[in-house]
C-alpha cells in the first residue's frame, strides 16, 4: 500500500502541529505546486519556457522563464492554504503577507522555487527548497522571519531529476518520497534516513580556491593528498543534486567565501538553512566556516553565508584544519 506525504504527515507523532491536519494540508500545498513545476521541467524543451525572463531578481541575476512560472506555482498553491501567514521568496524582495490573524495564519513558508535554474537549459537537475517557521506570537511578522534555523517546524526539497523526489523532516527524522507519475503522487521511498558517517566526495567549485581563505585550500589539497582517504570530486553547480548525492552516498559540499563574495553565495533562510535541519537530522553536520549554521541569527531575509556540509568525518576534519 503505496503511503503519501500527506498520510506520512498524520503518522508522525513528534510534533503534534506537524501531524495536525493543518500542517498536512500546508504540504500539500507544496506537493501541488512541486508537481506543476515538474511537469512543466519534463516538456520544458517543447514549450517556450527555456531561457531568460528577460528580468533580474532581487539577488541580481537574471530569472529564467521557469523561475518565474515555479514562483507563481508556489505562491499560488501555498497563498490560497489559510494556514500561511507570509511567504518568502528567493525570487521576491518582500515577504508576501496575507491578512490573516495569528490563530489562523501560523505558518510562514521559505523558499528558493528553482534552484540551480540556469542548468536547465543543458537538462542538468535542478530543485524546488522549502522551510517552514511557525509565526511568533511577539514582534511582527517580520521577526517570525528571521528566526534562526533550529526554529524550523519542517524543512524539504525537490529534486527534478531522471525520478522526481521529494525529502522533507519535521524534526523526527529524515523520509523521501518519488513522484508517481501513474497516480501523480508522491509516494514514500525511505524512512529516518541516515548520511554516511564518511563518504568518498568532496563537491565546490575549484575554480574559485584562490579567492578562498587559506584553511579552505588546505582543507581541499588534504583530501586530495589521499592522507585522510580515497576522494573523488564531483561538482554539478545544482546545489540540490549536490546535497542529495551528499546525503545518499556521503562526503561534502563546501560553498566557502570568496574575495567577491566575503559573505558567501548561498542564501541562508532558503538554502542554507533548511538542507541543515535535514543533514542535522540525518546525522550529518552544516556550517558557516564558523559555527553551526543553524544557530546563525537572520538579520535579513535573502541574507547569504558561506556553506559547507556533509558527512561527521568531512566536517570534523574540516572544522580542525580551520581551527589551526
Ligand atoms: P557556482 C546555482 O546558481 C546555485 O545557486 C546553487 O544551486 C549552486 O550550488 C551554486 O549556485 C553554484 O555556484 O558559483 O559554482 O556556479
Amino acid at each position: 500500500m503505496v503511503v503519501t506525504v500527506q498520510q506520512h504527515i498524520q503518522q508522525q507523532q513528534a510534533d503534534i502541529t506537524a501531524a495536525s491536519g493543518t500542517f498536512s494540508l500546508l504540504l500539500g500545498g507544496i506537493t501541488l505546486a512541486t508537481k506543476i513545476i515538474e511537469a512543466k521541467i519534463r516538456t520544458a524543451g517543447l514549450s517556450d519556457v527555456l531561457g531568460a525572463f528577460g528580468q533580474t531578481n532581487v539577488q541580481g541575476e537574471a530569472q529564467q522563464k521557469l523561475d518565474v512560472f515555479a514562483n507563481n506555482a508556489l505562491l499560488h498553491c501555498l497563498g490560497a492554504r489559510d494556514m500561511v501567514a507570509a511567504l518568502v521568496s528567493e525570487e521576491d524582495e518582500e515577504p508576501v503577507t496575507f491578512d490573516r490573524s495569528p490563530d489562523k495564519g501560523k505558518y510562514i513558508v521559505v523558499f528558493d522555487p528553482l534552484d540551480g535554474s540556469s542548468n536547465i537549459d543543458v537538462n542538468v537537475n535542478v530543485g524546488t527548497i522549502f522551510s517552514i517557521l511557525k509565526r511568533q506570537p511577539e514582534g511582527d511578522l517580520q521577526a517570525s522571519v528571521l528566526q534562526p534555523g533550529y526554529k524550523q517546524v519542517a524543512a524539504g526539497y525537490v529534486v527534478y531529476g531522471p525520478s522526481t523526489v521529494l525529502v522533507y523532516t519535521t524534526g523526527n527524522g529524515v523520509h523521501s518520497f518519488t513522484l508517481d507519475p501513474t497516480i501523480g503522487a508522491f509516494v514514500l521511498t525511505a524512512e529516518k534516513m541516515q548520511m554516511p558517517k564518511h563518504g568518498p566526495y568532496y563537491s565546490t567549485n575549484e575554480a574559485n580556491a584562490e579567492e578562498w581563505p587559506a584553511g579552505y585550500r588546505t582543507y581541499i589539497d588534504t583530501l586530495r593528498s589521499g592522507t585522510a582517504g580515497t576522494y573523488s570530486s564531483r561538482y554539478i553547480g545544482s546545489l540540490v543534486a549536490d546535497f542529495h548525492r551528499t546525503l545518499l552516498k556521503g562526503g561534502v559540499f563546501l560553498y566557502p567565501p570568496t574575495k567577491k563574495q566575503p559573505k558567501g553565495k548561498l542564501r541562508l533562510l532558503y538554502e542554507a538553512n533548511p538542507l541543515a535541519f535535514i543533514a542535522e537530522q540525518a546525522g550529518g553536520m552544516a556550517s558557516n566556516g564558523t559555527g553551526r549554521v543553524l544557530d546563525i541569527q537572520p538579520e535579513a531575509i535573502h541574507q547569504r553565508t558561506p556553506f559547507m556540509i556533509g558527512s561527521e568525518r568531512e566536517m570534523t576534519l574540516l572544522a580542525e584544519v580551520l581551527a589551526r
